[in-house]
């Protein structure tokens, strides 16, 4: 990929005070010129941009279960836990309430200040809203953020999630329009962002964040950043993961992608959505050090800790723990947002 430099007129200059505020008017033509910045301007003005919004050095941890695993009817071609793809995982009923609650206690024990409950559903069934509310209840009453991620959902479960206390809901644009309609077939973009709008809507912070690396382009990447950057609001959380190639799904050989093209990635996010917590999220068991350090330098604030993610591997706690200290990175206090 070529990077350019390109005239300064068309990026807007280096931010002076006031220029870095809330837009979500981005052009597709603005973002693809911040794309083909220079690295170093890139990294230089995102972290400049994050500064204005977040304390420095400082990265939130969360941690993640997977509270419903396998089995889904969904096609993503990414995804370990599709019913369509051979990845041999066993798929597992919900679990129970108590058992979600003891990990919450390992995760919270471990340092992490949110805890991500993942389902492998389209939708949740109504059938399983007590015990799900109840699961976000037991963990808010630890003291950690609760954020759930189970696909499409009914007004009334986004209400129901909303009453029980849910901080935030994750629900990933994953990609552009154009690249998504090649990678899920079982349902379509406007499906993802009509779910976005009733979770922003009631209330609840939107997390919403995607995947690079499944042999979409840059075009695509560019479109995701402008879908999630001209949403009526920005998402409070906006997770950027690595494709993490998983054997016996569509996407296991695809090519890997240019590691700065992540990075850049992660700057755009940020210098686009600058007062979201951009979340350096999949794939970092396959990133060095230096790229990690990178993507912090890109603006990303938040990882997930902890040696699983859903069904796939992850960095362990003493690992993260030991670059954060060679970095002078802390992990963040809890900070409840109230969504409005
Ligand atoms: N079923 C729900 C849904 O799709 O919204 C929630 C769980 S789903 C596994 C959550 C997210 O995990 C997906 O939107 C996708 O961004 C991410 N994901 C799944 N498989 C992945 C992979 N192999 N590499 C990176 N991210 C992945
Ligand atoms: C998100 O954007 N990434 C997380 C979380 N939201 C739910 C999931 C990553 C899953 C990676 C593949 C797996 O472990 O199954
Ligand atoms: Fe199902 Fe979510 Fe995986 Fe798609 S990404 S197959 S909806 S669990």
């Amino acid at each position: 990929m070529k990077h350019e430099t390109i005239a300064a007129d068309q990026v807007a200059p280096h931010p002076t005070v006031g220029e870095n505020s809330l837009r979500n008017d981005w052009t597709r033509d603005e973002i693809s010129a911040l794309f083909d910045l220079p690295l170093m301007d890139l990294l230089l003005r995102a972290q400049t941009v994050h500064r204005e919004y977040f304390p420095p050095n400082e990265v939130q941890v969360s941690s993640l279960l997977s509270i419903k695993t396998g089995g889904c009817p969904e096609d993503c071609a990414y995804c370990p836990q599709s019913s369509h793809n051979n990845t041999g995982l066993p798929a597992a009923k919900l679990m129970e309430v108590q058992a979600v609650l003891d990990e919450a206690q390992k995760a919270k024990d471990g340092g992490a200040t949110r805890f991500c409950m993942g389902g492998a559903w389209r939708s949740p069934k109504d059938r399983d809203m007590d015990v799900i509310t109840a699961m976000i209840e037991g963990v808010r009453e630890m003291g950690m953020e609760t954020c759930m991620t189970l696909g499409m959902l009914s007004p009334s479960q986004t209400i129901r999630l909303k009453e029980a206390g849910l901080d935030y809901y994750n629900h990933n644009v994953d990609s552009s329009k154009e690249y998504y309609e090649k990678i899920i077939t079982t349902r379509t973009y406007q499906d993802r962002l009509n779910t976005l709008a009733l979770v922003r809507e009631s209330g609840i912070n939107v997390c919403s964040g995607g995947i690079v690396g499944m042999g979409e382009d840059a075009s695509d990447r560019i479109g995701m950043i402008h879908t999630l950057s001209t949403l009526p609001d920005h998402p409070g959380s906006v997770p950027i993961n690595m494709l993490v190639h998983v054997e016996g799904t569509p996407l296991s050989n695809t090519e890997e992608l240019d590691k700065f093209e992540f990075v850049r990635t992660i700057a755009v996010s940020k210098i686009t959505m600058p007062a979201s917590v951009v979340r350096l999220s999949a794939g970092r068991l396959e990133m060095s050090e230096e790229m990690q350090a990178m993507c912090f330098m890109a603006g990303a604030s938040s990882i997930f800790a902890g040696t699983k993610l859903l069904t796939t591997e992850n960095p362990d706690h003493e690992t993260d723990m030991n670059l954060f200290a060679r970095l002078g990175i802390k992990p963040a206090p809890i900070c409840r947002k109230e969504a409005v």
